[in-house]
């Protein structure tokens, strides 16, 4: 069975751009393949956090995943600081990997342009990356859009890697939605919807009350020529409206469309399908919520399975790249 891997920060709240752009793909996955899905709380290291908001969200986001439909039965999911490997293996990628392809990664401009402080660990996040995606030995990873470049230089890594030393991890492809792949934030639609970045507005969280969702639908940004039509550049308030309906819905933005004439409807729709999206995981996390000790040994497990396959393919790059042997 084809193997697929993600990772998903706990640097806030689980939103809709994560459901639909991501976590949608990953339960699908687990029925056909053999699916490994981190909860990369290193990665949250690279912009400031509060230890006890770090604590809180990473059980939040295990609750969640496991309410979006994640089964720890079906798939191995874990927290990356649990699976030493991830640290280990991310060494050896940021000496394979050049300054030049780090330079030109587009999050780090965007991120380190909105920070004050500015760690390494977010320059060298994609080396970090590349490691928890080829510890896997992965084929797959279902990701959104924003993360295209991420997996294109995890590819150029694991190419280099293996032509220096010899075969030695598999070159993963992405897997992004055709629908959904990237909301985009509903009060500036120039930009994607995120949990790192504060736009309370222009955010639905995966758990938000359904009277809030409404509203926030209804007040999106539009435009004023009145068209209902699939258009990102010309049109992305309305564009990203029906990427919304389309991905909730499971159908395509252009065919949505056709069914609208008047703004107000495609809003009143796309709402009400988000409301039926969310209200089933809404309840099973409230059910979640109240044991963290089951979530916290779902994790352990989870984590033990994953140093199983990690453990073999770290050794295997020490033993190529001329380290000795412990
Ligand atoms: N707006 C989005 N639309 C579609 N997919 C999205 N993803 C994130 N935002 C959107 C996908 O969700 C998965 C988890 O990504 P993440 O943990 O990086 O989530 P985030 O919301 O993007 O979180 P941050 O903290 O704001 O991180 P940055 O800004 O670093 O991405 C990924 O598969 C992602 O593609």
């Amino acid at each position: 069975m084809a193997r697929v891997f993600s990772g998903i920060q706990p640097s806030g709240e689980l939103h809709l751009g994560n459901l639909l752009g991501a976590l949608v793909n990953w339960v699908n996955h687990q029925k056909s393949h053999d699916a490994v899905y981190c909860i990369v709380d290193l990665h949250a290291l690279t912009l400031p956090k509060r230890p006890e908001e770090l604590r809180e969200n990473s059980l939040k986001l295990a609750q969640l995943l496991i309410a979006v439909g994640l089964d720890p039965d079906k798939s191995i999911l874990f927290m990356q600081s649990h699976v030493p490997e991830h640290s280990q293996l991310a060494w050896l990628m940021e000496c394979t990997v050049s300054f030049g392809e780090l330079n030109r990664m587009t999050a780090f401009k965007d991120k380190s342009g909105r920070n004050e402080f500015i760690s390494g660990g977010l320059f060298t996040y994609p080396a970090l990356q590349a490691a928890d995606i080829l510890l896997y030995d992965t084929d797959l990873v279902p990701v959104g859009d924003d993360q295209r470049q991420h997996i294109e230089i995890t590819r150029d890594i694991a190419e280099r890697f293996n032509s220096r030393f010899g075969n030695t991890f598999v070159v993963p492809k992405h897997v992004i939605p055709p629908a959904g792949a990237r909301i985009m934030d509903l009060q500036h639609p120039d930009r994607k919807m995120s949990k790192s970045e504060t736009s309370p507005a222009g955010t639905i969280s995966v758990l938000e009350d359904h009277d809030s969702i409404t509203k926030k639908i209804k007040r999106a940004v539009t435009d004023s020529d009145g068209e209902i039509r699939f258009d990102s550049n010309l049109k992305p308030g309305v564009s990203n409206l029906l990427s919304i309906l389309a991905a909730a819905t499971s159908s395509t933005p252009e065919e949505v469309a056709t069914g609208y004439s008047r703004y107000g409807d495609l809003k009143i729709d796309t709402a009400e399908a988000v409301i039926e999206l969310l209200r089933p995981i809404q309840v099973k996390f409230r059910e979640l919520e109240s044991d963290p000790a089951e979530t916290n040994r779902l994790l352990k497990l989870g984590s033990s399975k994953a140093r199983e396959i990690s453990s073999v393919t770290l050794e295997r790059a020490m033993t190529k790249i001329g380290l000795l042997n412990a």
